[in-house]
């Protein structure tokens, strides 16, 4: 019996034709910038965001790293929520590489930050302040159970960082799923941006790397903060030739994977114990909670699949999250129900 892994999508391995691709693939020395099949899948990335250019990165952190540090100075502060994966689970590292100081802002539990509190949150011109410079958003958010936010919204936005002559960076690690889930170009998205990432590695199944796309001069300033970071890769286009299998058939087939999380979502929400925070999921996640007198907790419900072939994750004591991915079939979703209901029974 395969094992059903749904802690992540980033488990994802690569489909056989990326690793095909992958080793079929022309190289060059990328960081002389001539590694054609890196230098066509930026091209392509572009395109897919509508912007003049973009870097290959090895991560979605480094991605969103290289954009805070490309538009900010040290002690430069940047508006972003308090829920967000850059300021949770990217180690600090806007602060300690580069001096720029985080302002979090409540995220409201459909991933937006209300419009009024990043208003709030501009410093006015005071030697004592920091300087507001930069707005981020999150598209799918992952802490608010894959939250969308839609185009209106993210214009907004847009429109209010331009008013304060502020840039909007959009950690869009998972924006072609927004785009799925909304039925929008992921250019839409992205428009208000002035510079946007996505990853690769994630629910399109490539086994590394993350793209950061904006205007030309922007690109100019990241490739050197990514010489700096230590992600100016070689022969990288081993890596790109596999985003590029992603980007050309694993785009289209996200649908399918947001099926599977209402299919889950909604066979959970039966289950005695269980509650699940959403069970219409708009994305690939499905979050649920454990009640206190359920007979096991977070990481027992863990061990207690993992007899069954079956990973999850508990983010929290009692709060699981559970990703629906490509390699994860209906076959999956109906045994990881039963396993959870059998667990808890
Ligand atoms: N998220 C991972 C973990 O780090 C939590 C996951 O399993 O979901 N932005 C967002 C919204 C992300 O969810 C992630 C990864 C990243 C950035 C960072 O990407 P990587 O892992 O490539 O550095």
């Amino acid at each position: 019996m395969d094992w059903v892994d749904l802690r992540s999508d980033t488990v994802t391995a690569p489909t056989p034709e990326m690793r095909e691709a992958m080793a079929a693939a022309e190289v060059g020395d990328d960081v002389f910038a001539d590694d054609p099949t890196v230098n066509r899948l930026e091209a392509m990335a572009a395109e897919r965001m509508g912007k003049q250019g973009a870097m290959f990165v090895p991560s979605g952190t480094m991605g969103n790293l290289a954009a805070v540090l490309s538009h900010c100075q040290r002690g430069d502060e940047v508006i972003l929520g308090d829920q967000c994966h850059t300021f949770n689970y990217e180690a600090g590292g806007i602060a300690a590489l580069g001096g720029v100081h985080p302002h979090p802002v409540k995220t409201l539990p459909n991933g937006q930050l209300p419009l009024d509190a990043i208003e709030a949150a501009v410093r006015s011109e005071d030697v004592h302040f920091p300087v507001s410079r930069l707005v981020c958003l999150e598209n799918t958010h992952n802490r608010c159970g894959g939250a969308v936010l839609d185009e209106t919204y993210t214009d907004s936005v847009g429109a209010l960082a331009r008013r304060h002559h502020l840039k909007l960076h959009l950690d869009g690690a998972r924006l072609f799923n927004a785009a799925a889930a909304l039925g929008v170009p992921a250019s839409r998205l992205a428009a208000p941006a002035d510079s946007v990432t996505f990853c690769l590695s994630k629910a399109l199944c490539a086994p590394v790397g993350s793209v950061l796309c904006g205007e030309q001069d922007f690109i100019h300033r990241a490739r050197r903060i990514r010489k700096q970071l230590g992600g100016g890769m070689r022969q990288a286009g081993i890596l790109a030739a596999a985003g590029i299998v992603a980007l050309e058939k694993m785009v289209d087939r996200l649908p399918e994977d947001h099926r599977r999380a209402k299919d889950l979502a909604r066979r959970l929400s039966k289950i005695p114990h269980v509650t699940v925070e959403d069970p219409s999921p708009p994305s690939n996640m499905v979050y649920f909670r454990l009640s206190d007198d359920a007979r096991l907790d977070g990481t027992g419900m863990e061990e207690v699949l993992a007899r069954s072939r079956i990973k999850i994750h508990s983010v929290s004591a009692r709060r699981i999250r559970l990703v629906l991915h490509y390699w994860v079939d209906d076959e999956g979703v109906v045994r990881t129900a039963e396993a959870i209901r059998s667990a808890l029974a």
